[in-house]
């Protein structure tokens, strides 16, 4: 491996000046919605990637035109949180220069779908005149820095979501390409300014960072490269945050028959305080950096470095960089991955909603307008909103005497899904897929609604209809809905065709299997059938269906 030729990406990396490349030619080749292949590269680490709108290929093939290019743009929102006045500027770019959608992801952002090359530069700087921006929210570096979705449940919460934001500043490239291309800072001559961090080359691939307060999971914590599990301790003025424990190694992206990827969930190493946690985790990135593969993209994430490596000489590697000795990890309890609905009280009795957005498409549509729904929300709401890392929403630090306005609005728009959904629908995560998605080899959001009709009438015909069951639909193995976690989980494989996964829990601590390959729908409900009929007439109480598939043997690993 260490004489392997670099990848390409490498080469592009280290020419591009600070990621600058030629972005702001092609940005000005105006015969072409597109960039130059190389920019496209480039383009990610600003947050935004060419697509084509792939319902159109094959029409405009034949008419000999160049495929529907347009540009999906990601924000970088730590923690997920930001101000009604931010969502109304989001909102109205989504309607002046996207597709008329916001779509919430599984890591906390926003994205809009469908900017075309002329409006690119002014939705980015549009974006940045809000103060979010979209750098590292995409490319070789580390991502948004995600953290459990309701951080002001207790003053830890709000601690947490302090230490995402610091952990992505820390964290961020110290380029200013993103100024000089988007927002016509002047440009920086000579040699481009130095990555502490990074290096000229970043990182050999994507590094994701989610912090959990347990008992909630809500941000799958083990599919991270690195995750922090606060641990809480009693002091004189109550709960408090005493450190984290650290996990490193998780990541969910495979390739259909190649065994030398796979799901691998992350394995806790210690516990840090609070003093050395930026240390640690810059010995983490700075190691992965070094460690990392740069000839195989497809085996460069931190769980291929940790296996090469092994886990020992990789931790006594950190310790070594960060100066800091890991004390032995800490007892936690995790019991739940999901989204918490409905109203919640707050530590400082502000209240919470957490409303279901299925897929994380925020739309109009006949049957809700969530779009103007939320809008109206913003223009009178006083708190915040928060993403959640279940590509739901959750309308943030309420005083009691508003929440009836903030439900009426929420009821004259359709967002009250929450209320009627069964526990299924309500969890259930779906990856953007079709059309945007170029790698996506099966459809995974414009299913959801079908297949989880189909799979509920299934539930209600076994008497389950009440029962939580975590179904994920991914468009193909890379796993954006995170689908090796659920109990349920089909994995793209054709037009039409999946991979049926069974036996993740509901707490996100373990990895579930490939139980039947390239079926269609009938045949998915087929399959699953007889295992609900046994999980009805033989479970325990209170268990669920992952877990009991498992203590029935119907899995193997
Ligand atoms: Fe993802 C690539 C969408 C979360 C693993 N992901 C993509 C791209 C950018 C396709 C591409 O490379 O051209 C998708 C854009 C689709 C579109 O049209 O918008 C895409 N990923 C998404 C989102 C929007 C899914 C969603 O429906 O919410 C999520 C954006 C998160 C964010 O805000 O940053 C998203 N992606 C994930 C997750 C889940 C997570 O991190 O919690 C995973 C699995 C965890 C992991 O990283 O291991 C994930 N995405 C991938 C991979 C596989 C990476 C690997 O290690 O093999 C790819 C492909 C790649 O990187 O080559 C990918
Ligand atoms: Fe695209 Fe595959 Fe990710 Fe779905 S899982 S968004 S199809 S890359």
């Amino acid at each position: 491996m260490a004489d392997a030729p670099l990848s390409p990406v490498e080469h592009i990396k280290a020419a591009s000046r600070g990621l600058r490349g030629t972005l702001e030619a092609s940005l000005a080749d105006a015969p072409t919605g597109a960039l130059a292949d190389d920019d496209t590269q480039l383009l990610k680490f600003h947050g935004s990637y060419q697509q084509d709108d792939r319902d159109l290929r094959e029409e405009r093939r034949l008419q000999k035109l160049e495929p529907a290019y347009s540009f999906m743009i990601r924000t970088r929102l730590p923690g997920g949180v930001c101000t009604p006045q931010q969502w109304l500027a989001l909102d109205e770019i989504a309607r002046v220069h996207g597709n008329g959608t916001l779509r919430l992801t599984t890591r906390q952002a926003f994205q809009f779908h469908g900017v075309v090359k002329r409006d690119l530069k002014a939705t980015m700087a549009a974006i940045n005149a809000t103060l979010i921006d979209t750098i590292a929210a995409c490319g070789d570096v580390n991502r948004n820095v995600i953290a459990s979705a309701n951080p002001v449940e207790s003053r830890v919460h709000a601690e947490v979501y302090g230490w995402a934001t610091r952990i992505s500043e820390h964290l961020r490239p110290r380029t200013r390409a993103y100024y000089e291309i988007w927002l016509g800072e002047e440009k920086v001559a000579g040699t481009p300014e130095a990555e502490p961090i990074y290096g000229p080359t970043y990182l050999p691939r994507k590094f994701k960072i989610a912090i959990a307060v347990p008992p909630h999971n809500d941000v799958d914590v083990f599919a991270h490269d690195l995750g922090l599990i606060a641990i809480l301790d009693e002091g004189p003025q109550g709960v408090q945050l005493a450190g984290f424990n650290v996990a490193v190694g998780g990541g969910l992206g495979a390739t259909h028959g190649d065994a030398t990827t796979y799901p691998r969930i992350a394995q806790v190493i210690g516990f840090v305080q609070p003093t050395d946690t930026l240390a640690v985790i810059e010995a983490v990135v700075t190691t992965q950096r070094d460690f990392g593969d740069r000839s195989n993209r497809k085996r460069a994430r931190l769980k291929y470095t940790i296996e090469t490596m092994g886990l020992e000489a990789f931790v006594a590697e950190v310790e070594r960089r960060a100066g800091v000795r890991l004390a032995p990890a800490r007892p936690y309890r995790f019991t739940t991955n999901g989204d918490r609905f409905g109203w919640t009280e707050g530590f400082d009795g502000r209240w919470h909603l957490n409303l279901r957005i299925p897929a994380g498409r925020i739309a109009d549509r006949d049957s809700a307008r969530q779009l103007s729904g939320l809008r109206a929300i913003a223009e009178v709401h006083r708190g915040d909103f928060r993403l959640t890392a279940n590509q739901n929403l959750v309308i943030a630090n309420v005083a009691a005497e508003e929440r009836a306005s903030i439900d009426a609005l929420v009821l004259d728009h359709g967002l009250d899904l929450y209320t009627r959904a069964p526990p299924s629908s309500l969890n259930a995560l779906a990856c953007v897929a079709l059309p945007t998605c170029p790698l996506a080899m099966a459809e995974a959001e414009r299913y959801l609604p079908d297949f989880l009709a189909a799979f509920e009438a299934r539930l209600a015909h076994h008497g389950l209809a009440q029962l939580p069951v975590l179904v994920r639909i991914s468009g193909c193995p890379n796993g954006c809905s995170r689908p090796y976690l659920a109990e349920v989980a089909l994995v793209g494989k054709a037009p039409g065709r999946y991979n049926l996964h069974l036996g993740g829990n509901a707490s996100g601590e373990r990895l579930n299997v490939l139980y039947r390959e390239n079926l269609a729908e009938a045949a998915i409900l087929e399959a699953l059938d007889p295992l609900l009929w046994q999980f009805a007439n033989e479970r325990r109480p209170g268990e669920l269906f992952g877990d009991f598939l498992w203590r029935a043997k119907l899995l193997s690993a």
